[in-house]
């Protein structure tokens, strides 16, 4: 089999991440050899026209991963659900997501995290999925790397939703990892999921139209080695199959 290399896009407007730019988009991909230059392509083209605004700073990262160290693991179920108002779509995820793993106060506090901030962080927060504590430290929260779909584009043309998927997939592959909340950032997407006991849960209207904060929770137990669950998270290289 031919080599893999994981390429990775983030751009941002007003300079670089790093020196305070804001965030407008990131994506990644893991491909052969000779897909790495119309992939970082695409990723570049993305960047520039999305819908939070045009970035200013774009940078596109290729590395290549040796086939030995990848883990393969399998994709969540979907199901698709229905909320008509917002107050509906938070009280589905309590209920989808609520069992022996999580609890509701967890949950709560969770969505109270989420609808409480006032700009979109990077990575995702830590909730402790009995006492609801948040447990990751600072402001840039968990960002989930080096992963894609073994067949990417049979999972479909929603952009969103074929990188939600595998991202829910690696993420609840983690071990101690129990459950997941998201909804978007983009302000014209408001369509949500929450991911628990193997299956991916869409539900619409998970926040305000055109609104750009957006977020994600990951619910762990409270035993976890935090460190080698993020380790697992940002640096090993999955892909995700059906
Ligand atoms: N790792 C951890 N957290 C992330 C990552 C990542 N790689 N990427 C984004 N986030 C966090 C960050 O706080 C973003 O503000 C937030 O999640 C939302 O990211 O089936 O598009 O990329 O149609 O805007 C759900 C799809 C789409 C539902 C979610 O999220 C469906 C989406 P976005
Ligand atoms: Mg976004």
């Amino acid at each position: 089999m031919s080599e893999l290399y994981s390429v990775r896009m983030r751009a941002a407007q007003g300079g670089p991440h790093e020196n305070g730019g804001h965030h407008i988009s990131g994506a990644e991909r893991i491909v052969k050899l000779e897909e790495v230059g119309s992939i970082a392509q695409s990723l570049a083209e993305r960047a520039l026209h999305h819908s939070k605004g045009t970035a200013d700073f774009i940078n596109i990262t290729v590395d290549l991963i040796p086939s030995n160290e990848i883990t393969y693991i399998d994709c969540l179920q979907v199901e698709e659900h229905r909320a008509n108002t917002i107050v509906e779509a938070h009280e589905l995820a309590i209920e989808l997501l609520q069992g022996p793993h999580i609890t509701e106060v967890a949950i709560q506090n969770a969505i109270n995290f989420l609808k409480g901030l006032d700009s979109s962080m990077r990575g995702a927060m830590l909730v402790d999925a009995t006492t609801g504590k948040r447990i990751d430290e600072g402001k840039r929260g968990v960002r989930v790397s080096h992963m894609d779909s073994f067949d990417s584009e049979s999972l479909g043309d929603n952009d969103h939703m074929r990188e939600a998927l595998v991202l829910a997939s690696k993420v609840q592959s983690a071990d101690g990892i129990v459950g997941e909340l998201c909804w978007s950032d983009d302000p014209d997407y408001t369509v949500g999921y929450v991911a628990c006991n193997g299956v991916y849960h869409r539900i619409p209207n998970m926040k305000e139209l055109g609104s750009d904060i957006g977020g994600r929770v990951f619910f762990v137990q409270s035993d976890i080695d935090s460190k080698s669950v993020i380790e697992y998270l940002e640096k090993t290289p999955v892909l995700v199959q059906r």
